[in-house]
């Protein structure tokens, strides 16, 4: 086996966003793409000789083939050791607590998270750091640097290897131990939530749907769900991953994960049903008649986790990044504990979890997680939640409705404006910038705007300071409106405007959402000019 050293020339846009470099498939699969990345990658981080990597991904299209390209180069580096999950699969948070569990240097998971799978759609990756969350913005703006001026990559002349058995085997120097993807995970489940009282709750014939949405969490959900808690088989909808997600789009959301919804809408629908995304890191929560919102969704588990064996003491603090609705402020100022507020992507919540400053944290995105990995953990939301219900005894809805009675409500939506024309969109969001100090006493149809400025966010635990994490406006009677443009997307841009006004626990806490909502759209809309320069009259996506 021979090391290679091959000469390469930059590839544009190799920019990190907010997790990872997600592109078209098409553009990952072009001779050199991956190397490229994957070795600015380790020329970031010093290189990776002597060093442990977790390797893995949610099994989509063009997973296999990158999976061996990069095991290829780890060894050609220098690597010690890789562990790979069996078939190359490994969940987003699965991935998260092995690097934790086994002291690894870092992990490379392959994903494109809820976007769609397949040759034409999409496709990412992105590095992990020892503690197991995403590399923060220093190191993946040290990647774009050398993505920048790369001119060589290392290899090795080589055969692929085969990932389906459990075990280690050689390669070149380097060792590879193929793992079962599941089992650490499991047993890292098992020690957080009260297992017995889940089994309980299944035998005492609560229903219960979760639609994996033929992504990675099938595997997960079937041996912890129905295996080991006895949850009827059924219980787990679409279970097998497959390479294009059942040709689907693999985001739990109301949207893509509407015949689960349409399901406990139903009068005979489930007591309780969740799904997940592509790489299992995102959930959707429902409840027989009731959708959670994810910002809800944080607000009670914040409230109620200490239910849950694994955070019996109570929680030190919560953070939610900026645009999420602030329903669990008022539970942590109720617990008397800090809440932060932090721009979008995970890996701004690293800080806080490894200083011991929050225990829960949460996304409007459908991510929540906590202390026990570094990323945000769809089952591990779906298994709290479980907790929760098992020692309540009280519906999700009657969860929800006591939480709003107790707190208020944040009544809240994400509008989400995709493909949208990329020049248009930057114009509107520099325009919209430009105007900000003077937005403040201005009316807008029925609203009047107190505040408006672009977010900054100060890391209380490094110092480091993030600027244009999206720009914000909030109105008289404690209404918001937030705008961004996403950092996943993979076409055109994708304008999310993030829409919040609060209700009092005496006030009317069952008004339908959007119309709770309309008042702060329409002054949304006729501050940033979005139907004329976006050229849409209504968004795509709606949570
Ligand atoms: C990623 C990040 C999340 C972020 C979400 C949406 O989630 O990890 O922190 O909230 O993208 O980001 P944006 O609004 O920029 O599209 P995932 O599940 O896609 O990895």
């Amino acid at each position: 086996m021979t090391i290679l050293t091959q000469t390469c020339t930059p590839f544009e846009g190799q920019k990190p966003g907010t997790s990872g470099l997600r592109k078209k498939t098409r553009v990952y699969m072009q001779p050199g793409y991956v190397e490229c990345f994957v070795q600015s990658i380790f020329n970031a981080i010093g290189g990776v000789a002597g060093k442990t990597l977790v390797i893995g991904g949610d099994g989509r299209y063009f997973n296999a083939e990158a999976i061996q390209t990069i095991l290829r180069m780890a060894s050609a580096n220098g690597a010690a050791l890789a562990i790979v999950g069996q078939g190359g699969l490994l969940s987003t948070p699965a991935a998260s607590n092995l690097i934790r569990q086994r002291g690894a240097d870092g992990g490379l998971i392959l994903s494109a998270s809820h976007n769609p799978g397949g040759i034409d759609e999409d496709f990412g990756l992105k590095y992990n750091i020892s503690n197991g969350g995403p590399a923060p913005e220093a190191i993946t703006d040290a990647i774009f640097e050398q993505t920048k001026t790369i001119s060589s990559y290392k290899t090795l002349d080589t055969a692929d290897i085969d990932l389906g058995q459990i075990g280690t085997v050689s390669l070149g120097d380097m060792a590879v131990e193929i793992v079962d993807p599941v089992e650490d995970y499991a047993a890292l489940m098992e020690e957080l939530f009260d297992f017995g009282a889940l089994r309980a709750l299944f035998a005492s014939g609560f229903t219960m749907k979760f639609d994996a949405m033929h992504a990675v969490t099938g595997p997960y959900a079937k041996a912890i769900l129905e295996d080991t808690l006895g949850a009827p088989e059924g219980t787990v909808l679409n279970g097998v991953p497959s390479v294009d997600f059942g040709k689907g789009h693999p985001d739990p959301n109301p949207i893509w994960a509407k015949p689960l919804v349409d399901m406990v809408m139903s009068d005979d629908g489930p007591d309780f049903a969740a799904a997940s995304d592509g790489d299992g890191d995102r959930n959707m929560i429902l409840g027989k008649g009731v959708y959670v919102t994810p910002s809800d969704s944080l607000a009670v588990l914040a409230a109620n986790a200490h239910l849950a064996p694994g955070y019996e003491r109570g929680i030190a603090g919560v953070a939610r990044s900026m645009p999420t609705s602030g329903a669990c402020d008022r539970v942590a100022e109720a617990l008397a504990v800090e809440c932060f507020e932090t721009p979008t992507g995970w890996k701004f919540f690293g800080n806080l979890l490894d200083a011991g400053r929050v225990t829960l944290c949460g996304e409007e995105s459908a991510g929540t997680g906590s202390d026990h990995v570094r990323e945000k953990d769809g089952l591990w939301a779906v298994l709290l939640w479980l907790n929760i219900l098992a020692v309540r005894k009280m519906s999700v809805k009657d969860i929800l409705q006591d939480h709003w009675q107790t707190y208020g409500r944040n009544y809240y939506s994400r509008h989400d404006y995709e493909a949208v024309d990329s020049a248009a969109a930057n114009g509107l969001m520099a325009d919209l910038t430009a105007k900000l100090d003077d937005l403040a006493g201005q009316t807008f149809g029925a609203c009047t705007v107190t505040m408006a400025d672009s977010f900054s966010y100060h890391d209380s635990v490094d110092g480091s300071v993030s600027h244009n994490q999206g720009l914000r406006i909030n109105f008289e009677g404690g209404g918001r409106a937030v705008l961004r443009l996403s950092g996943t997307g993979t076409e055109g841009a994708t304008l999310r405007v993030y829409l919040e006004r609060y209700e009092v626990p005496e006030g009317d806490l069952n008004i339908e959402t959007q119309t709770a909502l309309k008042d702060i759209a329409e002054a949304t809309a006729l501050i940033s000019g979005l139907t004329e320069r976006t050229g849409r009259t209504a968004p795509n996506v709606m949570t």
